[in-house]
């Protein structure tokens, strides 16, 4: 286009005769690298370090593995992004997409239209979800959809009669995206610090995080004090001026954070007690993560919404939404009049066509089910015995999410393991060795996670954890070679 350099059209050229098709023999890995760099802004990234490194360019998906630009196979033990929840290769979602495609691509949903797709999707929906669920509205991602929960919630008080309650309780540590409104719900201080965050009326109290706040007490004991800070923020601001409390049932990108089994019913009575809404972030921990359809089920929450996105398409076309408690679909649908809020891809066909087929092959293939009684509980004994690493401190799983730290030196409890300083970044050297030798695992600090494919079978899990301890006697090696340990 108009806007590319003119030295760049040679090597356009050259990534393009190459990459038409992504084999793993002919794909010219330098060009894309080097149009990478000239062109392609990434999330999350710093690109002055990026272009030095040289970004990895994936290629080809197929069950739990995928392969990179030079051909290496790598165990995705990160879902792509705790996403392709059915795995890659799944020909009949990329079918059920090329038909939907071939029938209509695209309709709109705003003045009084609808499609098939959509209207399926959001009656299987409340069908997957707990009782007190009634509607969903779509949108394109999580991040969309907690923007909407954000504007939802404060119409709701509106309509109610009580347009004070505008403030949105939330945590330090969460993740609900990188929207505005996404990121202000989040308790990232380093995306607040960019942008002018958090906007208005939104608050955060303390995380349920054992192993960072919970010394001195019983796993228990703490969940209830994490809980009654919920409480003791409410009566700060006055229950009155509270529209909701927001989180993720398994907190995600911030470290796979568990809460203890203690708090989100405290959190329930809680809210219950003040009447303020319940709201529970199931981007991650929706369509089947924990070994339940929503996290919220295994939590005991009963939340009034719940926003929701990756899963639910597997992440093969990007998709989102809200699902929607007959107490707030009643005041919006009865009482509300125009709700004036929507995108122009909320419910498209497409995106619901690949979800209702990713939908029918978690329940065909009962991998909900699945992970609650099979590879969950093979993760868990997995990262139990990962735990006996001697870099390790302490590890823990949910369904097929688990974590693991990495110490310097390790302790009786959680709280009298010896640390290491967190500028060194030991976990992105443990990264790095795991990418090395074919195993996909994020860094959360010291903190290692993993949220892999929910058809990963045993043999693979057994797979990616000989895998892990192999690597982790690399990064040991490492840490000693430089003097850190
Ligand atoms: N809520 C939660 C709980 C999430 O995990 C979002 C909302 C936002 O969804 P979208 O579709 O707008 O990205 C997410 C996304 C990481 C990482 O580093 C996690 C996410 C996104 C990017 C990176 O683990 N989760």
């Amino acid at each position: 286009g108009a806007i590319m350099a003119a030295d760049d059209t040679a090597v356009l050229a050259a990534s393009m005769t190459t990459a038409r098709v992504p084999d793993t023999e002919t794909f010219d890995t330098r060009a894309i690298q080097e149009l990478d760099a000239a062109h392609f802004l990434h999330p999350f990234t710093d690109h002055a370090a990026l272009r030095d490194k040289g970004v990895r360019v994936i290629v080809r998906g197929q069950g739990v593995h995928l392969w990179d630009s030079d051909g290496k196979q790598l165990i995705d033990g990160m879902s792509g992004l705790w996403c392709v929840n059915v795995g890659y290769g799944r020909t009949s979602i990329s079918q059920a997409v090329y038909r939907q495609m071939e029938t209509l691509p695209f309709y709109n949903s705003f003045f009084n239209t609808t499609n098939v797709p959509a209207v399926q999707l959001a009656a299987e929906l409340v069908a997957l979800a707990p009782p007190q669920f009634s509607h969903v509205f779509f949108t394109g991602s999580g991040s969309e959809a907690n923007d909407t929960i954000v504007r939802m919630v404060r119409r709701y008080w509106d309509i109610l009669g009580q347009p004070e309650r505008q403030v949105i309780i939330s945590r330090k540590n969460a993740y609900h995206g990188s929207t505005m409104a996404g990121a202000s719900l989040g308790g990232m201080a380093g995306m607040h610090a960019q942008g002018g965050l958090p906007i208005p009326g939104i608050r955060h109290i303390e995380q349920p995080n054992y192993a960072e706040l919970g010394a001195g007490l019983s796993e228990n004991a703490f969940g209830l004090v994490a809980a009654a800070w919920l409480e003791e923020e409410i009566l700060a601001l006055g229950a009155d001026k509270v529209a909701a409390f927001i989180g993720e049932p398994v907190q995600g990108a911030g470290g796979v954070i568990i809460p203890p089994a203690t708090y989100w019913p405290e959190v329930q009575r809680i809210c219950d007690k003040y009447g303020i809404l319940l709201v529970a972030d199931e981007v991650i921990c929706g369509f089947g993560r924990l070994g339940t359809w929503f996290g919220s089920e295994l939590m005991g929450m009963r939340p009034d919404l719940i926003s929701f996105a990756k899963g639910v398409t597997s992440g093969y076309v990007p998709l989102g939404g809200v699902l929607v408690g007959k107490r707030v679909a009643h005041a919006l649908v009865e009482q509300g009049g125009d709700f004036n809020h929507g995108f122009t891809y909320s419910g498209h066909p497409v995106a619901c066509a690949a979800a209702l087929e990713n939908l029918r092959i978690l329940k065909g293939e009962r991998l909900v089910e699945k992970v609650a009684l099979e590879t969950g509980p093979h993760l868990k004994a997995a990262f139990n015995h990962l735990a006996t690493h001697p870099l390790v401190g302490h590890a823990e799983s949910c369904g097929m999410v688990a974590g693991l730290n990495l110490v310097r030196a390790k302790g009786a409890t959680v709280h009298e393991c010896e640390r290491f300083d967190p500028a060194l970044g030991v976990g992105m050297v443990c990264r790095g060795h795991m990418f090395d030798n074919g195993v996909i695992m994020r860094a959360v600090g010291e903190r290692m996670i993993v949220a892999p494919p929910l058809v990963m079978t045993k043999a693979e899990i057994d797979e990616m954890a000989g895998k892990i301890w192999d690597c982790l006697d690399l990064t040991l090696a490492d840490l000693k070679a430089r003097g850190w340990m």
